[in-house]
């Protein structure tokens, strides 16, 4: 197997650091270097284990800095880069749009720049279903293809269908090997707190609240993150993706309520913990992704169900309460005051 050293971006938060533990498994000869700003998403904790491993190397650092990001480049020389690096949580974005753009839009574009001078093989950018908008709940038989026009809703997901309209340029305009995936929502380890999932178990365990907004009838698509991890591996090897966008998403769809629901049967927790409160501003109603591209062309495919995958998940933030505990001991408690106090 030929070596190779890859800069993953954002590798200290949920998905990357995800990436970064699957990465290191499959390929032992391969170098992994996580450059992470350590935001309040990003924990050193996650990565404990990796770094105990001699091809892993951690570099705090911001991907806006463009001096910073050109030594790395200039010391590792990395044959692919994977940028998971954003700020990615639609509630803050309407809270504070301004981050969202100079962190998912301008962070891109500093990397970009770095791949073009050091002649970097691929750029990969992690974006997300979100970038298409919404679909109806009384359309089934609707789904976001590669071709849906891009019709983002809130300030997050403008900033990632900017990012991938400028990778799409660099493309076009510098000849970039770039590629784009569009991932629906993902569930498992190292989920932040603040996110559906994790917060409702975290909450449940604490006999608290359940904090449902509006109906509760919002439909997601949800993937186990080992899934999606496999999908990006799957592009960045394969040559004939540059330039190319693919969707991923595991035809898993579920309203909110019914998840919810799900989390306290598992935790044998009752529903009148349950509680409906002020809807999301500019709210996305469904999400819903058609994978025909990425399953055809690359045999990808979903391989864990969200019944075995959501119990994997409880059963992890159970056996993980150091993890979680650590992180709703600071500044969360004022987040989730501010976020959900007048709700
Ligand atoms: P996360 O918030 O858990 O992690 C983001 C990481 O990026 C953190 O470690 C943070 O410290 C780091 N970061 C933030 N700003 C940075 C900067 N300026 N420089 C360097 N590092 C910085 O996010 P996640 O849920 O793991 O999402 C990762 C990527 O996947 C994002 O690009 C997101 O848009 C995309 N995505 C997420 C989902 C999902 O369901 N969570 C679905 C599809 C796509
Ligand atoms: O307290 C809550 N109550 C609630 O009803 C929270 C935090 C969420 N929700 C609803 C809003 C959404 O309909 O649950 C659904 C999922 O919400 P989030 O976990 O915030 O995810 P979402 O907004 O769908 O976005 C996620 O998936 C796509 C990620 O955060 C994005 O980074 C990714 O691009």
């Amino acid at each position: 197997m030929d070596e190779k050293t890859i800069i993953v971006t954002g590798g200290a938060g949920f998905i990357g650091s995800n990436f970064v533990y699957y990465m290191l498994k499959k390929y032992p000869n391969y170098r992994i270097i996580c450059l992470d700003a350590l935001t309040y998403a990003g924990n050193l904790s996650t990565l404990k284990k990796a770094m105990e491993n001699e091809n892993f190397r951690f570099v705090k650092g911001d991907i806006r800095d463009r001096e910073l990001v050109e030594r790395l480049f200039e010391e590792e020389k990395p044959d692919i880069v994977v940028n998971f690096a954003a700020e990615s949580h639609v509630d803050r974005s309407i809270e504070n749009p301004q981050l969202f753009l100079e962190t998912n839009i301008m962070g891109p574009e500093v990397l970009m720049d770095a791949c073009k001078k050091y002649g970097i093989k691929r750029y990969h950018q992690v974006s997300t279903d979100e970038v298409y908008g919404d679909l109806p709940l009384d359309r089934p038989d609707l789904f976001f293809t590669e071709k849906t026009n891009l019709h983002a809703s809130s300030p997050y997901s403008a900033s990632k269908a900017s990012a991938d309209l400028v990778t799409l340029a660099y493309h076009r305009t510098y000849g970039l090997p770039v590629s784009i995936s569009r991932c629906s929502n993902n569930y498992g380890p190292y989920h932040f707190p603040e996110k559906l999932i994790p917060l409702m178990i975290i909450n449940a365990l604490h006999d608290k609240p359940l904090p449902v907004y509006g109906d509760g009838l919002n439909v997601r698509d949800w993937l186990y993150v080992e899934d999606h991890c496999k999908a990006i591996d799957l592009i960045i090897h394969d040559e004939n993706s540059v330039g190319e966008v693919y969707n991923v998403g595991g035809h898993n769809e579920m309203a909110n309520i019914d998840i919810v629901k799900l989390i306290l049967k598992e935790l044998g927790k009752p529903e009148t913990l349950i509680t409906y409160v002020k809807d999301r501003k500019g709210h996305d109603r469904r999400y819903a992704i058609d994978p025909t591209k990425i399953t055809t062309r690359l045999g990808w495919e979903p391989e864990t169900k969200f019944e075995n995958g959501i119990v994997k998940t409880i059963k992890w933030y159970l056996d993980h309460k150091d993890w979680w505990e650590e992180i709703i001991s600071g500044d969360y408690q004022n987040y989730y005051q501010k976020m959900y106090g007048d709700k």
